[in-house]
């Protein structure tokens, strides 16, 4: 008999969520920065591991909500905590367990999880010992607690292993050679997004948001149409740049991470556009796809 279930990536904000979901995919389809809160929305990725299948759901951080935009993210979160078979808690070396007991009190169906230690080539091997003990007095919580280093590539199969003994029998839910259930354009925003995190700065990647117009599949070329949001005229002369070297920027990034996944060339036509206080506009969320009742 088979294996599958529905895997919930779950932490704090720059936990390193996107940046596991991508390297146990083997395939870079979620984005990742190192500005926190970058993922808004739930996304996943099928793995498949011999007679079983795992479909992780990468999901943004547990953080304060402030705007409607971060309710609608930490909704995201919290939904795809209640509703998955297992759920993986990322917890970095240098995180303090408190953090980890907030996350007990928001499991409320205390549904089954692992712990990952995440990122632990940042933290010398006395300090992992001591963040390892610190949640030994939980134990009876948590099925695993597994540390994991994604840039030494430590702890994937130890992991991986672990998730397959705790999924149902079940048949396959998705086509074994699916790698998402993803629209290729919601990962392609994803990527416009990343490069936007990568090459500006302060609030503008926090007040800005990509929508797919089309995508014109040609022969060797796909013709990607991009609209970037932003909240502010302000913001434009930023995205833009001293003659237009930031767009330029941001856009040669974003298409070398597109030409990457679909191994053909991309021709990307970004335009910038201004929706004042679009964050807090629960109409114009609910329009580009932030929508809780989802
Ligand atoms: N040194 C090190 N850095 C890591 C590791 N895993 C992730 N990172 C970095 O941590 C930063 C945050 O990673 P993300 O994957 O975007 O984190 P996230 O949990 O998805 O963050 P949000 O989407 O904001 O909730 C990025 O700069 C990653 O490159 C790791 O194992 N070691
Ligand atoms: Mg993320």
């Amino acid at each position: 008999m088979s294996k599958a279930g529905f895997v919930s990536l779950i932490g704090r904000p720059n936990a390193g969520k996107s940046t596991l979901m991508n390297s146990l995919l083997g395939e870079k389809i979620a984005m990742v920065s190192q500005k926190a809160n970058a993922t808004r929305r739930r996304s996943n990725a099928i793995v498949m591991l011999d007679d079983t299948q795992i479909i992780f759901v990468d999901t943004p951080g547990l953080h304060e909500r402030e705007k409607v935009l971060n309710q609608f993210m930490l909704d995201e979160a919290l939904k795809a905590m209640g509703d998955c078979d297992l759920i993986v808690y990322l917890a970095p070396a240098t995180d303090s367990v408190e953090h980890y007991e907030k996350f007990l009190k928001l499991n409320k169906k205390k549904i089954k999880h692992i712990i990952v230690i995440s990122k632990i080539d940042q933290v010398k091997q006395e300090k992992l010992f001591k963040t390892i003990a610190s949640y030994n007095k939980f134990s009876d919580h948590f099925e695993a607690l597994i540390p994991v280093s994604i840039s030494k590539r430590v702890g994937h199969e130890d992991l991986l292993k672990v998730i397959a003994q705790n999924l149902p029998e079940s048949p396959f839910l998705f086509d074994p050679e699916d790698l998402t259930s993803e629209l290729v354009r919601d990962i392609y925003a994803g990527f416009i997004r990343e490069a936007i995190f990568e090459n500006v700065s302060d609030e503008v990647p926090y007040e800005s948001d990509v929508i797919i117009e089309s995508i014109e599949e040609e022969n060797h070329v796909d013709v990607i149409n991009a609209l970037i949001i932003i909240e502010k005229e302000s913001q434009k002369g930023i995205i833009i740049g001293k003659g237009g070297e930031s767009i330029k920027r941001i856009g040669k990034s974003a298409r070398e991470k597109i030409e990457r996944l679909s191994t053909k060339k991309a021709y990307l036509n970004l335009q910038v556009v201004v929706k004042k206080g679009w964050t807090k506009d629960v109409n114009f969320l609910k329009e580009i796809g932030y929508d809780s009742a989802k």
